[in-house]
This record gives C-alpha cells, structure tokens and sequence, in this order.
C-alpha cells in the first residue's frame, strides 16, 4: 500500500514536472511517427557545421533566443524581408544574428525525408540545443516538438521585445516576467554569454561613462583598459570581443567565474550582480553542472513561449519565405 502510493506520487511529480515544461502543448514525441529521422538530421547537420566553424553554436544558441522572445517560437525571425515589409531580421537589434543556413540546409534535408511535417521554429529549437550539445558528444537538454511557424514578422516587434545590452536588473527581470520566465531563469539564461561575440558598439558606453573618457564604475578597470585596446573610440563597427574571456567557443560555467570579478561584458551581464537574489544565483552556477542542470530547464522553458499550435501557424515549406 505504502509503495503504491509512492509510485503515485511520483507519476504525480514526474507529470508536474513535464507539464510545467511545456504547457501541455508541446510532446516528447510529436515527430516519433511521421518523422522518426529528425533527430538525427538535425543533430548531424548542426554537428558538421559546428565542428567545421565553432561560432556557428553562438550564432544558433542565439537565433533561438531572438525568435522566442519576439512573437514567441514560431521562427518569424527567419522570414526575409520583402517589399512591403521589414522584417525582424532586419531590426536593429537582429543585426549580427547568423546561423540562418544552417537551418535552411537541415530544412531542405527534411523536406526531402518528411515533407512538410516539421515546422522551422522546432528546428530552430533543436539546432540551438544540438549546437550547444556538439562539444559534450549528448544531447544537454531535451527539446519538445509541435511549434506551428507563424504568419507575421515585424522589424518594430524585434526592437520592442529584446532587451538592450545597456539594460538595468529591474527592466531585465520585468521582460523575462512577462514571458514567463522568473530571476533564476533570467541569470540561468545570460549564461548563453558563456560562448560568443559582442560589437565594440554594444558596450561602448561603458568605457566612456558620462561621456568623459571614464569608465563604467561596475566595470573591473584592468578589464576596461583591455576593452579599450580592442575598441578604440572609433572601432571599426564589424570589430567584436568575446563576451567570456578567453573561453568564448567553450560551453562552461567561466562566464560566472568572470562576472562575479567584475568583467560581465555587457550592462546588462553587470545588472545581474545589482540585485541580491540574482547575484547569488550567478555565485551558484560557477559549479557548472548546478549551472547545466538550471541552463537545459531554462531553456525548455524559454522553448516554450508563444506556441503557436493549430491554425494559429503553418508548416513553412521555406523558412524564409511564408508559404
Ligand atoms: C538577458 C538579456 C540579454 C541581453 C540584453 C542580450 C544582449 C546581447 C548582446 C547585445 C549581444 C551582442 C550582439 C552583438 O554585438 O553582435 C549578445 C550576444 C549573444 N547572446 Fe545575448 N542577450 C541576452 C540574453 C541572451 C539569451 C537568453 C541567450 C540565449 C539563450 C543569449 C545568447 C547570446 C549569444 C550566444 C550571443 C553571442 C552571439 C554570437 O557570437 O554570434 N543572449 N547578447
Ligand atoms: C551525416 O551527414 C553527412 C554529410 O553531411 C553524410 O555524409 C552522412 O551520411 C550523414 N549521416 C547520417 C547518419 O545521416
Ligand atoms: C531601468 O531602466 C528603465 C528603462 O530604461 C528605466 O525606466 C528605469 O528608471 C531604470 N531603473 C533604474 C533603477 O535605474
Ligand atoms: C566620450 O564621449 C564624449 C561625448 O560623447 C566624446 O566627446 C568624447 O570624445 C568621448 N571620449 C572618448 C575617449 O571616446
Ligand atoms: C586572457 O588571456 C590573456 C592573455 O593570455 C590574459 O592576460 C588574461 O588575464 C586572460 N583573461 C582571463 C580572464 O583569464
Ligand atoms: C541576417 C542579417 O544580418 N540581416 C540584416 C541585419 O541588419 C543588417 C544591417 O541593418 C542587414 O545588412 C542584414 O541583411
């Protein structure tokens, strides 16, 4: 009696804890029939890719972001501008996103395998996760499938709905609230910073405060001097410095280590620290597996906003194009 009501209990949680992943919209197996092979495309595409250019894992790490906090995961984000429309893309703060034919090459393979079946934003999700995975050898998360791709895609939205590199903790946490995602999530999913790339641009006004010469006082000043170096006052607008220093093709929890010696690359890294709570989570994750186990849910739920299921969306023949 004892043990069945512990395995009750258990199913309870263990079902708690898938639904409150997924909304109950998404499945683990929504593709097991119709496309059994899309695990392993997507997975040996985005492998190749990664293993021949590892900026590639930044640059699909990062598109998966852009399109689930714009108009939620419907890959709007990759559709191409047109006469009569500017699409995200094209917002200003899409302007370094790459990746785009990676996830056109894995499409035009699964077009030929199981013809419009599978939707261009459960790709994305897949690649952003598979590309992030390729330098453990396994999957790191588990991603769910049943996006529908949506019909619109507005250049204004983009700059609407994704934080500024130069935002403060407050504004920070009241986006990611209104997506459904709370201040661990938030610093679990600034980890990304872990790998990749920003712009002399972006965080330029930290090494000209109050347009003095002087620097952000949040910003450890040897760290600043080095910054200067890279980004002269007038840089060249394509030159970009790695956003976790010297590890930035490495999916680990250094970005923590960094942060918490005052070298977040961006204001918006540096805000994490402004706020208690955040600051200890961040102090926690420099254990990174604490940091992974928190980065795969993060990332169910960030997978999670918007879904479009039903008429709401189609299955894009051409992720770029709506069909
Ligand atoms: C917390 C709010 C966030 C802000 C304000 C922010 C801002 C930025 C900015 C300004 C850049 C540099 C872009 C450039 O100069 O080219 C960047 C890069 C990046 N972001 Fe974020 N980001 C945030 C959250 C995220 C999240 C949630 C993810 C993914 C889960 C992510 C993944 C990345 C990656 C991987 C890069 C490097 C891209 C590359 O090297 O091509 N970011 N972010
Ligand atoms: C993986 O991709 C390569 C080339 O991209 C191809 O030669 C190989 O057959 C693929 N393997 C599987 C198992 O699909
Ligand atoms: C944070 O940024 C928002 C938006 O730019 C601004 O309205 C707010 O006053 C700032 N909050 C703090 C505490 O600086
Ligand atoms: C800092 O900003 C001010 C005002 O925008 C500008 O006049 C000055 O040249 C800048 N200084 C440096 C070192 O970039
Ligand atoms: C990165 O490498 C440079 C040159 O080797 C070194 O001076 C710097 O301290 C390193 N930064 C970190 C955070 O380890
Ligand atoms: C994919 C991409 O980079 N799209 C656009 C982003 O913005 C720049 C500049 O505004 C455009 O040149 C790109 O085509």
């Amino acid at each position: 009696m004892r043990a069945n009501v512990n395995v009750v209990l258990v199913s309870l949680l263990v079902f708690l804890a898938i639904s409150s992943c997924n909304g109950g919209q998404l499945s683990p197996v929504f593709y097991r029939k119709s496309c059994p092979q899309l695990g392993r495309i997507v997975r040996n595409i985005t492998w190749s890719k990664v293993a021949a250019n590892p900026t590639f894992a930044a640059k699909l790490l990062r598109l998966h972001y852009h399109d689930c906090f714009v108009q939620g995961c419907d890959a709007s984000l990759l559709i191409d501008s047109t006469d009569g429309n500017t699409a995200e893309k094209d917002a200003r703060p899409n302007r370094s996103i790459g990746g785009y034919e990676v996830i056109d090459e894995i499409k035009a393979k699964l077009e030929e395998e199981c013809p419009d079946i599978v939707s261009c934003a459960d790709i994305v999700a897949l690649a952003a996760r598979d590309a992030v995975s390729y330098q453990f050898g396994r999957s790191m998360w588990q991603v769910f499938g049943g996006r529908k791709d949506g019909r619109v895609s507005l250049a204004t939205e983009a700059a609407r709905d994704l934080p500024s590199g130069g935002a403060n903790y407050t504004s920070l946490q009241d986006q990611f609230a209104g997506l459904g995602l709370n201040y661990i999530d938030l610093v679990a999913l600034s980890g990304a910073h872990t790998i990749g790339v920003a712009h002399c641009v972006v965080f330029a006004r930290r090494l000209n405060f109050t347009g003095k010469g002087d620097i952000d006082p949040s910003l450890d000043t040897a760290y600043a001097e080095f910054l200067k170096t890279q980004c002269p006052s007038r840089p060249n607008p394509d030159t970009t410095v790695e956003l976790d220093e010297n590890s930035s093709l490495s999916f680990d929890s250094n970005y923590y280590v960094g942060l918490r010696q005052n070298k977040g690359l961006l204001g918006s890294d540096a805000a994490l620290l402004t706020d208690r709570r955040a600051a200890w989570v961040a102090r926690r994750f420099q254990n990174f597996h604490v940091f992974m186990a928190r980065f795969g849910k993060s990332m169910m739920k960030m997978g999670d906003i918007g879904i479009k299921t039903g008429d709401d969306g189609e299955i894009r023949k051409n992720c770029r194009v709506i069909n």
